[in-house]
């Protein structure tokens, strides 16, 4: 089985992203049924909403190294930047080319971001999902490990690898999603009915796994609950609680109903202690991990190759395609 999947070094890498990607790869890398493995940086997606250029340069290096402090191992999955991958872009466009408006339009990312934009909405912002297509379907991926947030652009994704394989014969593979069972949706800690993102402009929402230990401490403490002072698992009624739930069994290992059979007399403050503790725990270590590779050579080496890794397989797919199409003149 062939798995693919990136993040957008769009900001500091969050317990969201953490717990709903990035730990999941890592535990998949040693599947044995996996046979290859790609994880990327997606910098070409962050580029649809304003960046700053230093920011992203250093979000790329850091997003890298968080990979390989998370336990990514570079025998085992291949890490590259997609914007050194030239096959990406190129065939993004033959797919924005065989997709329509109204189905673009329809992604809730795209409607959710292009609220938030103050200085207009990119086109890239609306066709963001045809190069995610792009991204997936250059490697023949079986399945892309996502968060839930991912599964509607994977849906396209596998509309577009069909309605290309119609018109110009069978040539992509149709992946299918792979979400985890547990924490595929970590909630804001401000809003706990909203994802937690790395984007959000309220710190106070997330959190980084390179925050200060004290300001994890204290974003959990001040986490949004509710009046009823019960912890117990309902996450129409109480969003709050349920969100610290899920990321404390995310953390510890102990399911959600131990937890609340745990903490069923607990008052608010001591249960947000302990999840505190199990957050700190998880972290702590991977932060330790993350101040030694961040200024090594070893990480431009992993990335050097695995950007070989990536060319070379994707310029076989993409030469393909164009030959599928009828550009330019026919090779072998
Ligand atoms: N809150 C979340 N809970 C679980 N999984 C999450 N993911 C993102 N947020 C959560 C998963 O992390 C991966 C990274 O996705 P991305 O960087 O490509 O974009 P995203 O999904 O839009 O993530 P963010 O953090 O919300 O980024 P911004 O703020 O830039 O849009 C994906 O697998 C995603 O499912």
């Amino acid at each position: 089985m062939k798995l693919i999947s990136g993040i957008q070094p769009s900001g500091n890498i969050t317990l969201g992203n953490y717990l709903g990607a990035i730990k999941n790869f890592v535990k998949l890398q040693d599947n044995p049924d996996v046979t290859d493995f790609l994880i990327f940086v997606a910098d070409l997606h962050a580029i649809t909403v304003p960046q700053d250029k230093q920011a992203l340069r250093k979000n790329i290096r850091s997003l890298v190294a968080t990979y390989l402090a998370c336990g990514l191992n570079p025998e085992k999955v291949k890490i590259f930047i997609q914007s050194e991958v030239p096959a990406h872009p190129q065939l993004g466009w033959i797919l924005q080319c065989n997709g329509y408006i109204g189905e673009l339009e329809r992604m809730t990312q795209y409607k959710d971001k292009k609220e938030r934009q103050t200085q207009g909405v990119s086109v890239g912002l609306l066709t963001y999902p045809s190069l995610m297509a792009a991204d997936i379907l250059l490697y023949d991926a079986d399945a892309v490990p996502v968060g839930q947030d991912q599964k509607q652009h994977l849906e396209l994704t596998r509309t577009l690898a069909e309605r290309f394989n119609n018109k110009y014969g069978d040539t992509f593979v149709v992946p299918e999603p792979f979400i985890p069972e547990a924490g595929a949706k970590i909630m804001s800690l401000a809003e706990p009915t909203k994802k937690m993102s790395k984007s959000d402009p309220n710190p106070k929402g997330y959190i980084a796994l390179l925050d200060d230990i004290n300001v994890i401490k204290k974003k959990i403490k001040s986490a949004i609950t509710d009046s009823d002072g019960k912890i117990a698992y309902d996450p129409v009624n109480k969003p709050g609680v349920a969100n610290l739930l899920t990321i404390m069994s995310c953390c510890s290992g102990s399911s959600i109903s131990d937890l609340v059979e745990k903490y069923k007399d607990s008052n608010y403050a001591n249960f947000k202690e302990d999840v505190a503790n199990a957050v700190v725990a998880e972290i702590e270590p991977i932060q330790a991990k993350y101040n030694e590779i961040i200024n090594s050579d070893y990480l431009d080496k992993v990335l050097d190759e695995g950007r070989d890794y990536a060319i070379y397989f994707s310029n076989r797919k993409i030469q393909k395609v164009y030959n599928k199409v009828g550009l330019g003149r026919k090779t072998k």
